[in-house]
């Protein structure tokens, strides 16, 4: 089944007004954000989290991973005093807000949490958002999750300090990709002013996100570059290339550290989508796609049950790499 896409938002102000009751009625809020998070995910759930503890709520983050680890990139964030693993987590929270979250399965071993909940506010900017919220605050025009996650705390009246402002910048670098994407509009730079003003450091969060690897990672983007296809016959051009756990073993490389080789991919002028099947440490591929606009990647990895936005999008497979490659094909 292929979930509506349809573009939602802005978010009607009469939402905005309830969540911020909802928020300031609660002495205690769980929030949550996607598993394998990134840093629009981690970063908006955090500086929510700490505008909030900063105001005296009790507050408790995570995200649902049972081998629970915030990934090396997103380490240098502020505010992970926070986090506690899915096992401390509320098993029924009286408010709980999910962020950078589409679909309830993307919560992980949490998904049961969320459907306990009292209420339930959902903060996100993907278009396969599937509204399963008691409240959601969601609009596809957003660039990130982040410029959310500020107006909430702008609403609830709560400061933005550094650390505040850094979490949610590395959100917005990170969705904006560093503020190149279609989605870089002048709003996306007026804020990005509004958070630097507070005294972070723009270059420090780059490199902590973008240019620091281990060695092996140079040596394990060999191995993918050099099993990389290009199939320029399908759709408007395909490029695609997989890593397996062997891949990784090999050279020490954790699953996250795989993440940005798509960036590398997507390159190839010849190709539209590019796309990246990933083994994790469960042996499941999660798979990244990526467009320069021809092909609707959300649709198209919807329709193999994952989500995300029209130009970058994922789904999981179980399936062997070629037979998951024939479906994608398929739909290009
Ligand atoms: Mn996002």
């Amino acid at each position: 089944m292929t979930p509506d896409l349809r573009d939602v938002g802005p978010v009607p102000v009469g939402d905005w007004d309830r969540a911020v009751g909802l928020i300031s009625s609660a002495d205690e809020i769980a929030l949550a954000c996607h598993v394998s998070p990134d840093g629009d995910a981690l970063g908006s759930m955090l500086a929510l989290g700490m505008a909030l503890r900063a105001a005296g709520k009790r507050v408790t983050a995570s995200f649902g991973e049972r081998r629970f680890r915030v990934p090396r990139l997103l380490r240098f964030l502020p505010g992970q005093e926070i986090l506690a693993e899915p096992d401390a987590y509320p098993l029924a929270p009286e408010l709980m807000i999910t962020f950078d979250v589409p679909t309830v399965d993307r919560l992980g071993v949490l998904a049961g949490n969320a459907v306990k909940a009292r209420e339930l506010i959902v903060v996100d900017h993907h278009r396969s958002n599937t509204g399963f919220g008691t409240l959601n605050l969601v609009d596809s025009g957003a660039a990130a999750t982040a410029v959310l996650a500020e107006e909430l705390i702008n609403r609830l009246g709560l400061p933005v300090d550094k650390a505040i402002a850094t979490c949610l910048y590395a959100g917005l670098v990170t969705d904006t990709g560093s503020f190149r994407h279609s989605s870089t509009t002048p709003g996306v730079h007026l804020m990005a002013a509004r958070l630097t003003a507070t005294g972070l450091n723009p270059e420090e969060i780059a490199r902590e996100l973008w240019d620091r690897s281990p060695f092996g990672y140079l040596k394990v983007l060999g191995t993918v570059l050099d099993r990389v296809t290009l199939e320029p016959e399908v759709g408007e051009g395909l490029v695609w290339t997989f890593v397996t756990r062997a891949d990784r073993e090999a050279h020490g490389l954790p699953y996250d550290e795989v993440e940005g080789i798509i960036d590398v991919i997507r390159r190839t002028e010849e190709a539209d989508v590019a796309v990246i099947l990933k083994e994790d440490d469960d042996g499941a591929w999660q798979v990244s796609t990526r467009s320069k606009g021809a092909v609707d990647v959300a649709r198209v990895c919807a329709a193999l049950g994952g989500g995300g936005h029209t130009k970058a999008a994922g789904f999981t497979s179980h399936l062997p790499v070629e037979q998951t490659m024939a479906s994608l094909r398929a739909l290009l």
